[in-house]
């Protein structure tokens, strides 16, 4: 039966198994053992043994943020571990934390100890500048994605993996609440920690054409079950250096729009953006919105010369069958049909990006870009700013004609 570790049991539970003790070390009881897990949902320990470290991530039957009030199914380690055998074979190796054992009855996950990397929002709020996470991140999305759809996959593979991943429902639950409908009403998990904000949340809640949009990005969310996705893509799911890039904790993964891994990812470096003016003490913040603007083009940017890229070489789904267009050369009608594609995922992309803006502000799950700044005045200006780009996006997202035009209205909203 499922018992959660502790940080006493943990040796005695794992020491038996080969693949954790051959890495770090077969004498258990000589194993140090820490519980660093700040996520919302899991345990993270971290253990180490003479001859090396690993991660074991357990699975609670609850949601740890909230308690046991609000069980949760311990499945989730299943999907996260198939996610992360995915991600691996598409991306490449080097791109998710190796697995070294899982087991689904304890719903556990020994994984590679990923050091010395630090999660990738703390070292945005810390001024830090990873200079490889768009081009990393890039690739990273433009491979999952299309790897993962009918543009790629032969039919009846994809068919039974989203009949696979269709029993991770209670985390798509998760996002198909938190992120699409609650923050735009008065739900009860709702909380803005800046009673600042208390007039722009009001104005937001009765904002018709705003909650048409979300309910319309939540219809895709639910019913377009296009790639696998990460589900959950934003800042806090990445391990940095500056030579290397991890993208870690696909418990979301589920069939879904490319453009919601895409959105989510785009949205928390924009916050990050707007949260600078709060974190001044850690260094040049004019320095690190270049950097963050620049991090958002080059990562649309790479994963649009990848997609292409592709498109143009990969297309072995029944998507697009090149025998369509081959018999008046590829470029016929394949080009066209590519530049389709990728104006729709862009144009979806920034809507589930205002979306995630906006959950991470007026929702359950906040950030710590926002979080972080003490003095709640000042949170507030942050906040709203972010609010209003949010808005602007979701609602004008078919007008934006490029990055470019969404990161000059950034800048103009930042600037005031
Ligand atoms: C109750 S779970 C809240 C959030 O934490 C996860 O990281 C996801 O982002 C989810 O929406
Ligand atoms: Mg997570």
């Amino acid at each position: 039966a499922f018992e959660a570790l502790t940080v006493e049991t943990l040796p005695a539970r794992l020491g038996g198994v080969a693949a954790l003790s051959s890495r770090i070390g077969a004498d258990a009881s000589a194993w140090k053992v820490r519980e660093v897990g700040d996520g919302n949902l899991n345990l993270v320990f971290i253990v180490e043994g003479g001859e090396g470290a690993a991660i074991v991530k357990q699975a609670l039957p609850y949601v740890r943020l909230v308690g046991e009030s609000w069980p949760l199914p311990l499945k989730r380690s299943f999907f996260e571990y198939h996610a992360l055998v995915r991600q691996e074979a598409r991306a490449g190796e080097g791109t998710v934390p190796a697995i070294y054992h899982f087991d689904e009855a304890q719903a556990l996950i020994v994984m590679e100890y990923l050091t010395p990397h630090v999660i990738l929002r703390r070292a945005l709020i810390d001024g830090r500048m990873p200079p490889k996470i768009a081009r990393d991140l890039g690739l990273f999305m433009a491979r999952t994605l299309f790897r993962g759809s009918d543009l790629s996959m032969k039919a009846r593979a994809r068919k039974e993996d989203v009949a696979l991943f269709a029993d991770n429902a209670e985390l798509c639950d998760i996002t198909e609440n938190l992120v699409f409908t609650d923050p735009y009403y008065e739900a009860e998990l709702n909380r803005h920690t800046t009673p600042q904000l208390d007039a722009l949340v009001a104005e937001l809640r009765a904002d018709r054409d705003l909650k048409v949009e979300a309910q319309k990005l939540k219809h895709m969310f639910a019913a377009n079950a296009e790639t696998l996705v990460h589900g959950d893509l934003h800042s806090g799911s990445i391990m940095v250096t500056d030579e290397d890039t991890r993208v870690i904790d696909p418990e979301f993964a589920f069939y879904a729009p490319m453009a919601f891994d895409v959105g989510m990812l785009l949205a928390n470096f924009w916050m990050a953006y707007f949260a600078q003016a709060g974190h001044e003490a850690a260094g040049d913040r004019e320095a690190q919105r270049s950097y963050l603007l620049g991090v958002i083009d080059e990562t649309w940017s790479v994963f649009r010369a990848e997609f292409s890229h592709l498109w143009r070489t990969e297309r072995t789904g029944m998507l697009y069958d090149r025998r369509l267009f081959e018999d008046r050369g590829d470029a016929f009608g394949a080009e066209q049909a590519l530049d389709r594609m990728l104006h729709d995922i862009f144009v979806d992309m920034l809507g589930f990006a205002g979306i995630e803006i906006h959950r991470r502000i007026l929702g359950l799950a906040h950030n710590a870009d926002f979080e972080a700044i003490e003095d709640a005045d000042l949170r507030a200006r942050c906040e709203a700013k972010a609010l209003k780009f949010g808005r602007h996006l979701a609602v004008n997202r078919e007008r934006i004609q490029g990055l470019d035009e969404a990161n000059a209205l950034a800048v103009r909203i930042e600037k005031g």
